[in-house]
């Protein structure tokens, strides 16, 4: 890439709730963001508001990135709108981001993309030219290939934040384990919190989704150093899947009832493996759903909020946290328009807040 980092960041991203890309319909859903951030939804005020964040990201030590797509999901959708729900969920849960904070905005969203090699030169060369009007580089042009390119231009201008990312589905993971290995090499550990494995090889022949990101996360990192917590919806057993894969795991049906206990167990293994950096990835569907409702696969019988809250703080104070997620809270589903007010989005933003350092 030729372009300095700024101006990739100023071409891949857009103001905070402005990543869902819109024409006539759609843009509205963002002004109560907006005014809440900036005090204006005007857009000359918004722009300038938000470019003056992007400066800031060298002197700051968390930076927040919306991923606002759910191409990568397979049951119900939604999640798309999970950057915004979550942002405007923090807002009024806990008001303006710390001063150490940046959110530099959303990777914007061609809704029907996902991953460049999903595409044809011929469709990549045709939103190239929509995206990027005038540009010669063959720039990405999915929501996943975006967000590497991102989160590498995020890394040359401050190799020391703390990357935070909320979905969008979970397939927004995998560019943040590109992230890792790029940072780390092979030595960082995953605390990933889901109802489900993600360990599939490929679904339906698709190699990037919600279900497989896991597994490819697997060949960037030491053997056991990714801890699956709050498994049961699966179609193979915890010996299946530890026997075959080098991937610890931690069942809800484990945890339930004994949280206090398990709790210093799962952060004992990264202990043991002398872990230092540890990224935290935390689909919300690994709570369980009277908690965490509105996603795209509710499973009963999972974790509480309450440990996973009580995990999340206490990986941030032993480890190098250089960064999470909080994926799949699909606001939408709620049925509900208010999403400050929304439970999963409310939910989401306590996680988010649990990860800033
Ligand atoms: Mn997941």
């Amino acid at each position: 890439m030729n372009l300095p980092a700024l101006e990739r960041l100023r071409l891949f991203l857009r103001p905070p709730g402005r990543g869902i890309f819109t024409f006539s319909t759609g843009g509205g859903y963002a002004t109560p963001l907006l005014r809440g951030i900036y005090g204006s939804s005007e857009s000359a005020q918004v722009q300038n508001a938000w470019e003056d964040s992007l400066q800031r990201i060298r002197r700051v030590s968390t930076l927040i990135l919306g991923i606002p797509s759910d191409t990568g999901a397979g049951i119900l959708r939604g999640a798309n709108f999970g950057p915004l729900g979550v942002r405007l969920a923090y807002l009024k849960r806990f008001g303006a981001l710390p001063k150490n904070v940046v959110d530099v905005g959303d990777v914007i969203v061609v809704p029907q993309l996902l991953h460049d090699e999903m595409l044809s030169e011929g469709q990549k060369a045709a939103t190239r030219a929509e995206l990027y009007p005038g540009i010669e580089e063959k720039l990405p042009v999915s929501p996943l290939s975006i967000a590497e390119e991102v989160l590498n231009a995020l890394y040359e201008l401050n190799p020391q934040a703390q990357v935070l990312i909320i979905g969008g589905d979970h397939s927004v993971s995998w560019p943040a384990m590109l992230y890792c290995r790029k940072r780390c090499g092979d030595n960082f550990g995953v605390l990933h919190f889901d109802a489900h494995t993600d360990l599939l090889e490929n679904r339906v022949g698709v190699k990037y989704c919600f279900a497989t990101w896991a597994r490819h996360a697997l060949q960037l990192m030491k053997p056991h150093h990714l801890v699956q917590v709050g498994l049961r919806t699966s179609s193979h057993t915890k010996e299946y899947w530890e026997q075959m894969l080098p991937v610890t795991q931690f069942w809800a049906h484990e945890i339930r009832g004994r949280e206090t206990e398990m709790l210093e167990k799962i952060l004992a293994h990264f202990h043991q493996l002398k872990i230092k950096q540890l990224y935290l990835s935390n689909d919300i569907d690994g709570t369980d759903m009277a908690e965490a409702p509105a996603t795209g696969t509710p499973e009963k019988e999972g974790l509480t909020a309450q440990f996973v809250l009580a995990l999340s703080e206490r990986a941030k104070k032993e480890f190098d946290l250089i960064g999470g997620d909080v994926v799949e809270v699909a606001p939408p589903l709620s049925g509900e328009w208010d999403f400050a007010q929304e439970k999963t989005s409310l939910l989401g933003a306590q996680y988010l807040n649990s990860l800033i350092k």
